[in-house]
């Protein structure tokens, strides 16, 4: 596997970085997880789109233009001569000294990996997971707006752990005032009556890539999908759950806290939202030049 990191495309045995970035001593950085199918990546503008606002957010100045970063992308997966499969971008303040100061890191780091990821069992999928709420909260934008993809995800792994030592696989974080955020790494849709809404990203989410490409095809299908602020009380009450990521695709939860959603089994409304992004996310994209 290649690697590309400032500009060189370097073995993985040789794709390494300094104990002195910043990335690795303080989780300061940014990332991306895209997907690419079929030799085409999905929504490639739209992930560099926020990259680049997370580095505005934090003040990281990334040494690439939109169009470099968007043309090295495509490049990596290119050399690594895959078709189907995952990159992972990652911006780190880069080298400096100890000490936080940013200002102590002349040029940040860019590190782009093509790889693949399976993010849950294949059975999940048509099994559905199952979920608990975490009591560990969504940080309020007040201290680190959840918009930024940020390298620190602590407080997301933090829910992760709860949720597994539970026995489920994933979690529904809540926002400061308890109102339903997300899951760890994943969007969260509730489905009632034939119609779908989703927390808005003020209520604590990541602005979800896959999750505004469920919604534009739901407008597509003409499907009725609002955001809307909502509790537990929807969830619990809901007909179907499902979770929207780029790792994760769309994905169906069966229940939270032990309690069964709908009849305990994913339903119509998931099932055909499956199908269609998988149709949808294997028809568009960016074009890897091999
Ligand atoms: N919420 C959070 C907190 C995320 O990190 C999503 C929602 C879904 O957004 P997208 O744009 O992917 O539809 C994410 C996505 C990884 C990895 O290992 C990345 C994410 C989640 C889990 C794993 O690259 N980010």
């Amino acid at each position: 596997m290649k690697i590309y990191i400032d500009g060189q495309m370097l073995d993985e045995s040789e794709a390494k970085i300094s104990v002195f970035d910043h990335g690795l001593l303080y989780g300061d950085g940014v990332f991306e997880g895209i997907r690419f199918y079929s030799g085409r990546i999905f929504r490639l503008h739209e992930h560099i789109v926020r990259l680049y606002e997370s580095a505005r957010a934090i003040c990281l100045t990334i040494p690439m233009t939109f169009d470099e970063m968007m043309e090295a992308t495509l490049k990596t997966v290119a050399v690594n001569g895959l078709r189907d499969g995952y990159i992972r971008l990652v911006i780190t303040r880069g080298v400096g000294t100890l000490g936080l100061d940013p200002d102590r890191c002349p040029k940040a780091s860019v590190i782009i990996i093509a790889a693949t990821i399976a993010l849950y069992p294949k059975e999940r999928y048509e099994q559905g997971l199952t979920l608990i709420t975490c009591a560990t909260r969504r940080p309020t934008p007040a201290s680190l707006s959840p918009r930024v993809k940020s390298l620190n995800y602590l407080n997301n792994i933090m829910a992760k752990i709860e949720s597994k030592l539970a026995g489920c696989e994933e979690g529904i974080m809540l926002n400061e005032q308890g109102y339903v955020a997300e899951c760890t790494g994943d969007n969260i849709f509730v489905v009632k009556n034939g119609k779908v809404t989703t927390p808005p990203t003020h209520s604590g989410a990541l602005d979800g890539i896959t999750r505004h490409a469920v919604m534009e095809l739901m407008g597509k299908l003409g499907i009725d999908c609002k955001e809307e602020v909502m509790t537990r009380h929807e969830l619990y009450t809901a007909d179907e759950l499902f979770l929207t990521g780029t790792a994760a695709e769309v994905i169906p939860a069966v229940s939270l806290d032990r309690r069964e959603i709908g009849d305990g089994k994913p339903g119509p409304m998931t099932r055909r939202l499956v199908v269609e992004f998988t149709k949808m996310a294997n028809s568009e994209g960016a074009p890897v030049p091999y």
